[in-house]
């Protein structure tokens, strides 16, 4: 058996009474800058991490679809009319929308049902992209199995597809793109607009540092609300200004930006634009080995989103001065926001007693207890 595919194995078992054609996984991400960007045609800097979604999945002769993951042990039972006619409930919009995405985008392609059994130790609505990790492992076993011949960039755009579509949450193509992009100790630098990918090589180890996750199980969702409101404040933005998208803005642009636009909407488009800015120059930061002024970029984001882009939440706010308080060289808040996880690099040996005073600041102010761990850059979405 394929390492860490026993609990997937067994479920499809017990489900289907069958053996798997294969098993497929795909890891969730963190964004290490590049908030909010990515819908705006611009550059995002996440990595894959060493959390993911495994599937064993078989391929049918007919058109039937059944579904069963280890949230619920719950049989779905679909088939491909209902996947083309876009009829999902519940997780199965996830898996299923994938599989609508590709016939939109590929009608000529040979679709068949399957049998598909999905665990994950991604956390569910953390921000680290649990939904973009099941998308992907489905997009690259339905590429595998129906014999596509897709590249990556076009599982990610399926990806987002089904994200937009079937789940009806307006996101960009950042989270799809780390998941299938990633690579062992680097980050993915994307091109939003070209979707040209770059892997940018950390050695956060080698300097003796880690990336520490806390999730503040403040729950979020994309699909309505706050992200849906900054997507089309942005929108507006980029159009008041005359251009396709924020991303043809740079900061030389600000100060007319500030004289045509109401107070709101300037902030929102300044948090972009220089976010962008960020992006570039912590890639550069990165390549030459200087960390600490990735650091202060990773800080400098965290204050943009929480006074511009009014995205952070006092939980967050409290995990990055907690980390800035402990030494950390940056740290910020990551993914979309209103909730979630943030971030913070910082020596290894230093770990444990910040996750402690996170603890305990939570337990201070009688919020419930945060989940603090270290993520490392992993690879991408594969067969197994
Ligand atoms: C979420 C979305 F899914 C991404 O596309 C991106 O916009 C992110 O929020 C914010 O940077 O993860």
């Amino acid at each position: 058996m394929t390492a860490g595919t026993g609990t997937v194995a067994a479920l499809f078992r017990r489900a289907f009474d069958a053996e798997p054609a294969g098993f497929w996984r795909a890891p969730g991400r963190v964004n290490l800058i590049g908030e909010h960007t990515d819908y705006n045609d611009g550059f995002v800097l996440p990595f894959a991490i060493d959390r993911a979604t495994t599937i064993a999945l078989v391929p049918r002769d007919d058109d039937r679809i059944r579904l069963i993951s280890t949230f619920d042990e719950a049989l779905v039972e679909s088939d491909l009319a209902a996947v083309a006619a876009n009829e999902f409930s519940g997780w199965s919009a996830y898996p299923l929308g994938v599989a609508w995405a590709i016939g939109e985008r590929h009608p000529s392609a040979q679709q068949r049902g399957f049998d598909l059994a999905v665990d994950s130790d991604v956390p569910v609505g953390a921000g680290l992209s649990s939904s973009a990790a099941i998308e992907m492992a489905v997009a690259v076993a339905l590429n595998d199995v129906w014999g596509l011949g897709l590249d990556r960039t076009e599982l990610a755009r399926i990806g987002q597809r089904a994200e937009n579509v079937a789940v009806g949450a307006p996101t960009g193509i950042m989270d799809q793109s780390a998941s299938v992009f990633g690579q062992q100790d680097a980050a993915v630098f994307l091109d939003c607009r070209s979707l040209e990918v770059r892997q940018v090589p950390l050695g956060f180890d080698a300097a003796g540092l880690v990336l520490l996750v806390v999730d503040t199980r403040v729950e979020h969702q994309h699909a309505t609300g706050g992200y849906r409101d900054r997507r089309e404040a942005c929108e507006r933005g980029a159009a008041a200004m005359g251009v396709p998208a924020l991303r043809d803005l740079s900061v030389d642009d600000l100060p007319r930006a500030r004289q045509l636009l109401d107070d709101t909407t300037y902030r929102r488009v300044q948090h972009v634009v220089t976010e962008d800015a960020r992006v570039l120059e912590s890639v550069q930061a990165l390549e030459s080995g200087d960390l600490v002024r990735f650091g202060e970029l990773m800080d400098a984001s965290h204050v943009s989103m929480r006074d511009d882009f009014e995205i952070s939440v006092p939980e967050l706010d409290a995990v990055v001065e907690a980390a800035q308080a402990a030494g950390a060289l940056g740290a910020r808040m990551t993914g979309g926001g209103f909730g979630g996880c943030a971030i913070a690099l910082l020596p290894a040996d230093e770990a444990e007693a910040l996750a402690a005073d996170v603890l305990q600041a939570f337990s201070d102010r009688g919020w419930r207890e945060p989940v603090p761990f270290t993520v490392v850059p992993s690879d991408g979405a594969r067969a197994l």
